[in-house]
């Protein structure tokens, strides 16, 4: 069967079953999917985003997934390649996806199967190329019959949305297209047939939510939650996408709420300066910690979590969860508290009182991270010491509503391009913050194609000029020019010239600027480059 034949079933299954956004880069042996894909999104099916650099978007489509799991609606993203190198850049969205629980579908188009191991341009060994990554790999050949599309794409949506697994995250579809790669004819498409219903056993639930705040996920009743008894001395850790809930169930315990800047319960109540009260000797007298999302960013909690005598519980809605030590003595998708006692609030007030004696001068980072908590656009937090920034100096407030990060792997790369997706998927202005090495890392994210649509997104570059977070590890102690040269290594670029480069505005600001700065609303592509020096 022709391969035009196949990309438009395969185009047809995919909106049926509830794809909206396709990222596409361009190529030849994918060219059967991009005309399909071009009549769809002409018929109003689903909307295409076209990136050159497959890197940059795989990131974008994880941008997209993540922006349709904040809205409380999980769909899949799916992302177009074309055979060889092509198929490898998507490995870093493809394990951040992994890892952070998010629906990506990638298609990967081949060389026809008889072209292996013989030398033929472009091809190689694609199936199984991200190893245990995927949630589910299919393979097409070329010439396969086109019916074969809807099993195939409803077997991959439900297990990129983890739909009877509870285990969301990225698929694997390796399709091969023979010649001719040009439609045999034109296609309308019409109305879309009727997907495969897969439904949970239990039917209430539905999909499981990736692990993305602002996302209700963890029902803080219900006959099937977990009931933790009120007054042994808990408290509740909140990590990367934890979610609302989980402030509101501390606060209906009262239970200390130690919440990261990317878990969406950075909100009212929370203890601020954590990591100083568990060094000061607080955490001695922990008798439970429950855990909500994906905590890592401190040593010091990770600790708390092995220690033999504290009871571990872990709240998931998902069936990975973040238990490093093994310590949890009952992992639960919920739990329902019981009124606090006495001794309950005075525990908390514990934490209070120390949270409030806590007084520190701000670092150059710290006061940049106060301004940006300050502003109200959704924000996307760097890895390494931005992230870091954060967590050691902003208050619960409504804004840890509208904070997310690629917590799953913590890379520092595409982190501009997950922001360009986010803020295409939101339609609403974004703001990504970032070292100025995870800048350097991913520039090419904030490029434009000249008929791609222009979106408000704000690159606001922490600039230290090098690795700072490798100065607080134990490598600080090596000599200079060791550190310097193999650590830090401080790039030779201009971040306002750089922004530039891709048609977008820049400016340098000083840390004492940026509220300032920060103010004027976010239009189109722009970028501040702030100097911490
Ligand atoms: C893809 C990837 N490569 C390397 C690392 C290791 N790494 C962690 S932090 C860091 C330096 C980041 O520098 P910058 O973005 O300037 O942030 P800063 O520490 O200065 O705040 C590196 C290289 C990583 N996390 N991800
Ligand atoms: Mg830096």
């Amino acid at each position: 069967m022709s391969s035009t034949a196949m990309a438009r079933a395969l185009v047809t299954q995919l909106a049926a079953h509830g794809v909206r956004d396709v990222v596409v880069a361009p190529g030849s042996r994918s060219a059967p999917l991009a005309y399909a894909l071009a009549d769809a999104e002409a018929a109003g099916w689903l909307r295409t985003h076209v990136r050159i650099d497959e890197r940059t978007a795989g990131f974008f489509a994880l941008g997209l997934a993540r922006a349709w799991a904040l809205r409380g609606e999980p769909r899949v993203v799916a992302v177009v390649t074309t055979s060889g190198t092509a198929v490898a850049n998507l490995h870093p969205a493809v394990l951040e996806a992994s890892h952070a629980g998010l629906p990506l579908m990638v298609i990967t188009a081949d060389r026809p199967h008889e072209w292996h191991r013989t030398g033929a341009n472009q091809t190689t060994v694609q199936t199984g190329i991200y190893a245990d990554a995927p949630r589910a790999v299919a393979e097409l050949p070329a010439r396969a019959n086109p019916a074969a599309a809807r099993g195939h794409v409803a077997r991959l949506v439900a297990a990129a949305l983890g739909t009877l697994t509870t285990d969301p995250g990225p698929v694997h579809l390796n399709v091969s297209f023979a010649e001719p790669l040009v439609p045999d004819g034109p296609w309308t498409p019409g109305d879309l047939p009727a997907p495969v219903r897969v439904t949970p056993r239990s039917g209430g639930g539905g999909a499981p939510t990736a692990r993305v705040p602002a996302v209700d996920s963890l029902p803080s009743g219900g006959p099937d939650a977990d009931r933790l008894p009120s007054g042994r001395r808990t408290l509740a850790v909140a990590g990367d996408g934890a979610g609302p809930n989980a402030a509101r169930l501390a606060a209906d315990a009262d239970w200390p709420l130690l919440a990261e800047p990317s878990s969406g319960a950075r909100t009212e109540g929370a203890i601020v300066h954590y990591l100083r009260l568990l060094a000061d000797g607080l955490a001695d007298d922990v008798e439970r910690v429950v855990v909500f999302g994906h905590p890592t960013l401190s040593q010091p909690i990770s600790r708390l979590l092995g220690r033999a005598e504290v009871e571990v519980v872990v709240v998931s809605p998902t069936a990975r969860w973040t238990d490093v030590a093994g310590a949890a003595t009952l992992v639960t998708g919920a739990i329902a508290v019981e009124p606090p006692t006495a001794s309950d609030t005075a525990w908390l007030q514990r934490w209070r009182d120390a949270d409030a004696a806590v007084t520190l001068a701000p670092t150059p980072m710290q006061r940049a991270a106060l301004a940006l908590w300050d502003t109200e656009d959704w924000l996307l937090l760097g890895s390494s010491n931005t992230v870091r920034a954060f967590d050691t100096i902003v208050p619960g407030a409504p804004r840890g509503a509208k904070v997310v990060a690629n917590r799953g792997l913590a890379g520092i790369d595409g982190l501009v391009s997950t922001a360009h997706g986010l803020a295409t998927g939101l339609g609403e202005p974004v703001r990504v913050v970032l070292g100025d090495l995870s800048f350097a890392h991913d520039v090419g994210g904030l490029a434009r194609g000249d008929h791609e649509p222009e979106v408000d997104l704000q690159v606001v570059v922490l600039n230290d000029h090098g690795g700072g977070i490798f100065g607080s590890l134990e490598h600080a102690a090596a000599g200079p020019a060791m550190f310097a040269r193999y650590f830090s290594t401080p790039q030779v670029l201009d971040v306002v010239a750089a922004v530039q480069g891709v048609g977008a505005t820049a400016s340098r600001v000083g840390v004492d600027d940026l509220p300032h700065a920060l103010a004027a609303p976010i239009r189109g592509r722009s970028g501040l480059d702030v100097d911490l020096a």
